[in-house]
């Protein structure tokens, strides 16, 4: 693999990602979603992993959003593909069939705090601050917030959020739901690598259906209970299922192998 601006590491069963521009702050320039775009659905099918985890390079931000940089002279059409290609490669972070854990520990703004909300799952450091601050530069948000961010926390603190720009920090964030867990200063990545070992436990199918139907209920071409009943009978004539059952029955962990 040749990324310019990703960094991957594999320990035991995670693949640890890093957004890795930290003299900006890790901020999302087109070059690194292509790379994002580039693993998520293409790449990816090269690891044998139970859980991803991203987090951004430094102790400063996770990422402070698109690059700003690259704004200039864009045109309409351009823009409006840029959020396309932005918001494609986000649903396929949110749909992977492998978790994905957000580790943040400083700045997610606008399009980091977006590319955080696509993922299932996040980790926030005593440091970690969320906020979409887009309309401070003339636009909306444009890889999902104005959909995820009402998902997440509900519309009257998502408008709050988007339209004051105001921040939030991590305790904040956590009683919101925008953020799953707090972890200690300079813990964030351990926590999150011990979430990854807690899901490599569980049945591989059973994650990637979960995932599937959750994702259902916010897509509006879907009926979520269709989908949520045809995967409970998908699921029911799987390997993972029968040894789910005997290892209840028989009183000892399961042992899954994902078929
Ligand atoms: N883009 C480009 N460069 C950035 C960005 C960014 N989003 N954020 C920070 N940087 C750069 C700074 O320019 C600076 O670089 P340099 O040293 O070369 O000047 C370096 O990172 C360090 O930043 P600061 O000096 O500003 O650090 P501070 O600690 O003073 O401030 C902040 C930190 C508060 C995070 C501040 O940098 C900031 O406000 N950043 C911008 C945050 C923002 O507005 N984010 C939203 C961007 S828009 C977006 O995400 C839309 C997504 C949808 C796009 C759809 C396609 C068109």
């Amino acid at each position: 693999m040749n990324y310019q601006y990703l960094l991957f590491e594999q320990k035991d069963d995670a693949l640890i990602i890093t957004l890795n521009r930290p003299e900006a702050l890790n901020a999302i320039n087109t070059h690194l979603m292509k790379e994002l775009n580039r693993f998520f659905n293409r790449d990816i099918e090269n690891h044998r992993i139970k859980g991803i985890i991203i987090q951004g390079a430094g102790e400063k931000a996770f990422a402070a959003g698109a690059d700003i940089k690259e704004f200039e002279g864009l045109s309409a059409a351009e823009a409006e593909i840029m959020s396309t290609y932005g918001q494609e490669t986000y649903f396929a972070i949110e749909q992977c069939k492998i978790p994905v854990i957000a580790v943040i520990k400083g700045f997610a703004l606008g399009g980091g705090c977006e590319l955080a909300m696509a993922c299932p799952l996040r980790v926030g450091g005593p440091k970690a601050r969320f906020g979409q601050p887009e309309v401070n530069l003339g636009l909306p948000p444009g890889y999902g917030a104005t959909q995820r961010l009402v998902q997440l926390i509900g519309r009257s603190k998502a408008l709050e959020m988007l339209l004051t720009t105001d921040m939030v920090d991590v305790t904040e964030a956590h009683r919101l739901g925008l953020v799953n867990y707090i972890a200690n200063e300079n813990e964030e990545l351990s926590l999150a690598l011990k979430i990854v070992e807690k899901l490599a436990t569980k049945s591989p199918i059973g994650i990637q259906k979960v995932i599937e139907c959750v994702n259902a209920f916010s897509d509006k071409e879907k009926d979520g209970y269709y989908v949520e009943a045809a995967a409970f009978g998908v699921c029911a004539g799987t390997e993972d299922f029968k040894e789910g059952a005997l290892a209840f029955v028989e009183k000892r962990k399961p042992i899954f192998n994902g078929k």
